[in-house]
């Protein structure tokens, strides 16, 4: 059945504002036209306006930012990312439901999704705000063959991918402030969360929880966020379909994960630079034991930070807060 959905919204996506008749829908879905009338109705009740004329057939008005399955895969252009997609109303976190699905037979590429998260969750238990309706909560599984020292550089790849699916998308511009932290304008937009199962010389599973800020107003932050996050609407004063944003996101995805698996992390690492506003500044790092005030000098082929202090000795560092 939702071959067929898929089918309708294909055609009906395909052009703008042409309408094409039950019969035509039907052909090509390979089904009778009761079952087009009747997939119709769910898809409206999904969110799709579609507009039905006599004599001249369907057409898509416009679909709201509602997000669901068939939503995420129309329009998909990748081949395994996000190609299997789970999409939740209402969870604790994305990451949990993806820790399980890795556990099982999950494939590569598979993309757990909701609506909204009650325990959302940021790196060392910090939570992650993630109300309804509003943003990007979401959980990608890959299972590349690497050894977990490896594992950081994906937050960095993610990073990349969604910087540019936002300028594509959004024509905003953001900056990446090591390790996983998005901003607009000195804002945080996004927050990246990478987490494995491994043994000690491979990895088995990698989650890569992204969280982006949509379409939320100020007043949709609680106050203890609400000075330091933004928004994609915020920020432009538009409001985007979540959907297009996690293709394109997906997109870029698997296009930098096989340069990487092709060419290693040099090129990634050139694009991130970038982008990077963490490097080539006097910052101080917090780690989970210890501060360090230093000049960031730039990232290793690892992607750790490389922090050269005042005595002239260069600290690596691989996670820690940045100020
Ligand atoms: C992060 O942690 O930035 C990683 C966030 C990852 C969230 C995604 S959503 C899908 C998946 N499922 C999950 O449960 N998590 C992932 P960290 O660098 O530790 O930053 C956390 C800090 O960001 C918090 O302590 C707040 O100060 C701030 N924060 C919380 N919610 C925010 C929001 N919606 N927008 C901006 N800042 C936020």
């Amino acid at each position: 059945a939702s071959k067929i959905r898929e089918s309708i919204l294909e055609a009906l996506s395909s052009s703008d504002n042409s309408y094409f008749s039950g019969q035509e829908l039907a052909d090509q879905a390979g089904c009778s036209r009761t079952a087009i009338w009747k997939h119709i109705e769910d898809l409206r009740s999904s969110g799709f306006m579609i507009e039905s004329r006599r004599k001249k057939g369907y057409r898509l008005l416009g679909k709201t930012d509602e997000l669901n399955e068939n939503n995420l895969l129309v329009g998909l252009k990748t081949e395994t990312l996000g190609r299997s997609v789970l999409f939740l109303e209402s969870v604790e976190s994305t990451q949990k439901i993806a820790h399980r699905l890795a556990q099982e037979t999950a494939p590569e590429g598979t993309l757990v999704i909701a609506e909204e998260q009650v325990s959302g969750r940021g790196r060392m238990a910090r939570s992650w705000h993630s109300p309804k309706g509003t943003g990007i909560w979401m959980s990608l599984l890959l299972r590349p063959s690497l050894p977990p020292q490896k594992a950081p550089q994906f937050t960095l790849i993610a990073a990349v991918a969604i910087v540019e699916a936002i300028k594509d998308k959004c024509d905003l511009d953001v900056d990446i402030k090591w390790p996983n932290d998005l901003l607009i304008n000195g804002k945080k937009v996004t927050g990246i969360l990478t987490e494995l199962q491994a043994d000690s010389e491979q990895i088995h599973s990698l989650i890569i929880g992204m969280g982006i800020n949509v379409n939320q107003s100020a007043e949709d932050f609680s106050d203890d966020i609400r000075e330091i996050a933004t928004s994609l609407h915020i920020e432009s004063d538009k409001t985007f379909s979540r959907a297009g944003i996690v293709q394109e996101i997906l997109s870029n995805l698997e296009k930098y994960y096989a340069v990487y698996i092709k060419e290693g992390f040099e090129p990634i690492k050139e694009i991130w630079e970038k982008y990077a506003v963490t490097i080539g500044r006097q910052i101080t790092a917090r780690t989970l034991n210890k501060e360090i005030k230093g000049f960031a000098s730039g990232i290793t082929n690892e992607g750790v930070l490389k922090l050269i202090d005042e005595t002239g000795e260069t600290h690596l560092i691989y996670s820690a807060d940045i100020e």
